[in-house]
């Protein structure tokens, strides 16, 4: 019953998308003339009517050919519009299709209205078998790869006119470009899949889906810019062989390039060609139109490197929302090689010789450009050109090694590193939790929420207290300081911090809660436009080395929140002397302690009436059952809060209120009715047990200041 209505459902969705995608390419072709569609530019290009033609002789050679008895529209179109399908038989020579006066320009047109045609009633009869779906799909999206190289082909030849003429009013484009974020993310690496595995249409070069080793590295969050690139330039980057492979190194002799392909200089800056005329670079924008060589030659000259395809693809698989631009704005270059996954088969047919056969001399680039279709690219897409290619909306996006991390990353790592600690800590007698664990996003927002319930005094007083004394500690900062701040979260206050310092030069925020790190960077990004954000995610407790060249001023730590009361003597004296190592010989450090205040304040600070306390230690147990599977009956837990005299601090415990087994990673964990998870300690300090603190640790105390009742402090700390 329900099957004709679900392919009568089918078919006008495929119709419907079909005349969408098809559309397309005419609507490019609208605003220019016969002539501009007929010439072609170089042996590379084709001409606006060819793509116009060949797009259709592709689905009347891949699906309407195959139907018994099919009579072409005109069997001369064969070998015409035929691109490189050798068991297609006869082409014309690519460099030669702009020699192709004959059909006209409204011949083409009309034999794609006709292919139109004849498509829709083929669509009518409703196909159903998997291969000819299959090839109808390849057909769009063939288009949508078409509609691209048009607009590809249509810049070169503009912008070999002395004329500069603008294809286009204003640049076609899919969505607005991305605003910068600043930073890198880095990744540990290891056993990783990449290539397509959904069910959803991919190319056979996609896949299979596949494991391959990564080394840990790093992956920049932006695109290269104009400026960055002719920071390159004026540093002799096209002059200097030692930069370049030796076949780019040729190719800048043969050619003569000194400049991204369009680029022209004139009266003392640099303009370049595009789809709307020629323009000054925009320094701020991504750098367009530079070879495999060139950008290989950057990255080589910025003591980084390209990234390999598995590192872009796993990047932006585990992080999306941290890449700027990885999508729509330009390809990006990968150091790999165009090569077959394991395991790869062509498509079956004629379909064959699509992807394939390509693959040798070619590079992979990943992502997509302004003038990629809407829907068209995915996260495992592979486009590739030749080394030396120029005329493709391709740039870069710089990757590193990292092994050895600021902070221990916590892609893959993180769910391994919980369990491992929940399943240690709840092993022991008492059973312990880091509280380092209470913050996934819920966690980082039920925490958000605590920072504004009338008990919790610490961020409202020491908000104040910062305001008081920024404007003092920030004077000795220094023109272009690099602020490293521990435990961002939210960064609200770093704010106070950045509005006293307003020749600060770089902002680097590092938290184990991704989700907050991501958007509190960009927020910061936004609202200090000429502050570089350079947000790390990872664990503090782990400190390495700053990454190279993170910028020249005085390092200055922050950790705010009292969060240092969070940590156990041991691990605040280790981390503060790890601190100090890692800002150099010359810097200032902004602690944030709670001090030591009658046990009825500090209790209902941690035991609210409105029980958003309870919920964010009670998400422990709910990010346990969902990130480890593991099986805590959460409301069978109770929230405790108390004060601990003889340790100087509040404790955070999760009662049970019945005898149970917990089961966790494979284990029966045993709890007795009454027994608690230790799960935090907020150390209070006093100001002696401050100054001992930074003793201990190698610092010595160049400030401190305490805020009126609830009271809190600030320390300032020197080398
Ligand atoms: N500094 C902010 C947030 C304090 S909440 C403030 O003053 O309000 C504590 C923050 O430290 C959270 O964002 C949490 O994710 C982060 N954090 C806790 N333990 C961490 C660790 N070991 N490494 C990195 N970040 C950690
Ligand atoms: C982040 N940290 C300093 C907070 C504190 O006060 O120990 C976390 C917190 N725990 C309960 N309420 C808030």
């Amino acid at each position: 019953m329900n099957a004709p209505s679900c392919s009568a459902d089918r078919t006008s969705e495929d119709l419907k998308a079909y005349r969408a995608v098809r559309a397309a390419m005419p609507g490019l072709a609208q605003g220019l003339s016969p002539e501009d569609l007929a010439a072609q530019s170089m042996p590379d290009c084709s001409p606006g009517k060819w793509h116009l033609a060949h797009t259709s002789w592709f689905f009347e050679a891949m699906i309407l050919a195959d139907e018994p008895g099919y009579r072409p529209v005109d069997p001369r179109f064969q070998t015409l519009f035929n691109s490189y399908y050798e068991t297609l038989g006869p082409r014309v020579d690519r460099p030669t299709r702009g020699l192709m006066t004959r059909p006209s320009l409204d011949e083409v047109l009309a034999y794609r209205r006709e292919i139109d045609r004849r498509m829709a009633a083929w669509l009518g009869e409703a196909p159903n078998d998997g291969r000819r779906l299959y090839l109808f799909t390849l057909g769009l999206h063939h288009d949508q790869q078409h509609q691209e190289l048009f607009l590809m082909d249509i810049l070169n030849l503009m912008a070999l006119s002395p004329l500069d003429p603008a294809a286009f009013a204003t640049e076609p484009r899919a969505c607005p470009a991305q605003p910068a974020r600043g930073g890198t993310s880095r990744f540990d690496g290891g056993l990783v899949e990449i290539g397509h595995a959904g069910t959803g249409f991919a190319f056979d070069n996609e896949g299979p889906a596949h494991r391959v080793w990564l080394e840990p590295y790093a992956l920049a969050h932006d695109l290269t810019t104009n400026d960055d690139w002719i920071a390159f330039m004026d540093d002799g980057g096209y002059s200097r062989p030692e930069l370049w492979l030796s076949d780019g190194w040729a190719a800048v002799q043969a050619q003569g390039w000194q400049a991204p392909l369009y680029w022209q200089y004139e009266d003392g800056h640099w303009t370049t060609m595009g789809l709307s005329g020629r323009t000054p670079v925009a320094p701020a924008s991504p750098v367009r139109h530079i070879s495999f060589y060139e950008a290989d030659a950057f990255a080589r000259w910025a003591g980084k490197r390209l990234p390999g395809e598995a590192e872009w693809e796993h990047a932006v698989r585990c992080r999306p929302e941290a890449f700027a631009n990885a999508f729509g704005e330009v390809w990006q270059w990968t150091a790999s090689a165009y090569a077959p996954y394991p395991g790869f088969r062509p498509t079956e047919g004629t379909a064959s010789e699509y992807n394939g056969k390509f693959m040798a001399n070619q590079m992979v680039l990943r992502g997509s450009s302004f003038a990629t279709p809407d829907g068209h690219a995915r996260v495992s897409y592979r486009n590739f050109f030749y080394p030396h290619q120029r005329w493709a909306f391709a740039g870069l996006r710089l990757a590193e090694d990292a092994p050895a991390p600021l902070v221990r990353s916590t892609d893959q790592g993180e769910t391994a590193g919980f369990r491992r600690d929940l399943v240690a800590g709840l092993s022991r007698s008492p059973k312990v939790a880091s509280p380092k664990w209470f913050y996934d996003a819920e966690g980082s927002r039920l925490f958000e929420a605590i920072t504004r319930l009338p008990e919790y005094y610490p961020t409202r007083q020491e908000a104040a207290l910062l305001r008081r004394v920024a404007p003092e500690w920030a004077a000795r900062f220094g023109p272009g300081a690099v602020l490293v701040e521990f435990g961002s979260g939210a960064s609200e206050k770093t704010r106070i911090v950045l509005d006293a310092a307003p020749d600060l030069g770089v902002y680097v925020p590092i938290d184990i809660s991704a989700d907050a790190l991501d958007a509190a960077a960009l927020r910061i990004a936004g609202a200090y436009p000429a502050l570089t954000v350079h947000p790390l995610v990872g664990d503090f407790l782990h400190l390495g080395a700053l990454p190279a060249r993170i910028g020249q001023g005085r390092r200055v730590g922050f950790f705010p929140g009292s969060t240092i009361g969070n940590l156990e003597r041991d691990e605040a004296i280790a981390f503060l002397a790890a601190a100090r190592g890692l800002l150099g010989p010359d810097a200032l450090f902004i602690l944030g302690v709670d001090l030591v205040k009658a046990p009825e304040t500090l209790i209902a600070a941690y035991d609210d009436t409105a029980g958003v306390t309870a919920a964010f230690n009670r998400n422990l147990l709910v990010r346990a059952n969902r990130e480890l599977g593991a099986g805590f009956d959460v409301d069978a837990f109770t929230h405790r809060a108390a004060w601990n005299p003889s340790g100087a601090r509040m404790e955070m415990h999760l009662e049970a209120t019945r005898d149970m087994t917990v089961l966790l990673d494979g284990r029966r964990i045993a709890f007795l009715r009454g027994e608690t998870i230790h799960t935090e300690s907020s150390r209070k300090y006093t100001g002696d047990s401050v100054r001992e603190l930074a003793a201990a640790s190698g610092w010595r105390v160049a400030g401190f200041e305490a805020s009126p009742d609830p009271s809190v402090a600030l320390v300032l700390l020197e080398v």
